[in-house]
């Protein structure tokens, strides 16, 4: 059975963490023995501050060093779902000509009243994001972008007329759980209009993870650094698992 997980700084299992936090106490002796108490309440050991800065005059700020007992069972995690490794946008051009034989349609936004367009353009647009050309630039996709602060219906209703494979929908702000309201409407809406078996139902965002995702209905979730192959490499991947499946059927 694995050994519990400890945090690594020196040596293996030593527990060593570096954590950062600011006190609304002013730069000072009195300052620093409140920083070092905060960390000791949080469970740390041994405690060395790296930091301790004036963050305006009434603030300090604090980089800590110390020891946590604190380990992760990773059997515990047994239920999470590893992706296996994305495939290059070359690849997931080829794996799609040759076990699907046709571009795949995408349609995304950000939806909703949600206003950012970065996120959504980072997986989707042609330059893409962190060096990884977004999926417009693949030979075999066919997305569509269609911005930020657009409603689940007309979301929906270009998914219907675009036939759309996959459905990008991308939330960054979640106050209030407005995220969970607005993709649990784009859910609700795709299962009233019968096209849920029909696409690939994506959601993506800062904080947004798998585990969320599946319990809103999705068939996937990416979160903060997703790349466009990533994406990409999904959508393939599914799709042509469940050509296999309609074969067989
Ligand atoms: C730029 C920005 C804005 C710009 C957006 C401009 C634009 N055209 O997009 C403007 C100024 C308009 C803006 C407005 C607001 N913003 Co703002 N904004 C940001 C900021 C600084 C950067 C966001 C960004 O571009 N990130 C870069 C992209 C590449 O990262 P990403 O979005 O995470 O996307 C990646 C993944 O998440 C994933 N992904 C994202 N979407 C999707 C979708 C799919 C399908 C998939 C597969 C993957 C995927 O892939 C991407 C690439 O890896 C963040 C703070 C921050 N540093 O993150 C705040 C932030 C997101 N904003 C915030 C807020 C609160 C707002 C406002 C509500 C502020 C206000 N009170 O008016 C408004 C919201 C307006 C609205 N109706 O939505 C908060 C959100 C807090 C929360 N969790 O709710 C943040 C975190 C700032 C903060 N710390 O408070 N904002």
């Amino acid at each position: 059975m694995p050994e519990p997980v400890k945090a690594y700084g020196d040596t293996r299992d030593d527990g060593m963490i570096q954590l950062s936090f600011t006190l609304p106490v002013p730069a000072g002796p009195k300052g620093l023995e409140a920083g070092k108490l905060y960390a000791a309440k949080l469970g740390l050991a041994d405690i060395r501050v790296a930091c301790a800065k004036p963050a305006g005059a009434r603030f300090t700020f604090f980089v800590v060093y110390g020891r946590s007992a604190v380990a992760v069972d990773l059997e515990s995690l047994a239920g999470v779902v590893e992706r296996p490794v994305s495939m290059s946008r070359t690849q997931v051009d080829a794996y799609l000509t040759r076990h699907l034989g046709r571009r795949v349609v995408v349609v995304g936004a950000a939806v909703g009243s949600d206003a950012h367009t970065v996120g959504i353009d980072a997986v989707m647009n042609m330059k893409g994001y962190a060096g990884d050309y977004g999926l417009e630039r693949y030979d075999m996709f066919d997305a569509h972008n269609l911005g930020a602060q657009v409603a689940a219906e007309d979301v929906v209703r270009q998914a219907q007329q675009l036939h759309a494979d996959a459905i990008l929908a991308s939330q960054v702000v979640t106050q209030k759980n407005i995220h969970v309201m607005q993709l649990t409407k784009l859910v609700d809406l795709i299962e009233a209009e019968g096209l849920r078996e029909r696409v690939l139902l994506i959601a993506g965002g800062p904080m947004i993870d798998e585990k969320l995702a599946q319990e809103l209905g999705y068939d996937a979730g990416f979160g903060r650094g997703t790349l466009p192959r990533d994406v990409a490499t999904f959508i393939a991947r599914k799709l042509v698992e469940r050509r296999g499946v309609d074969n067989e059927a």
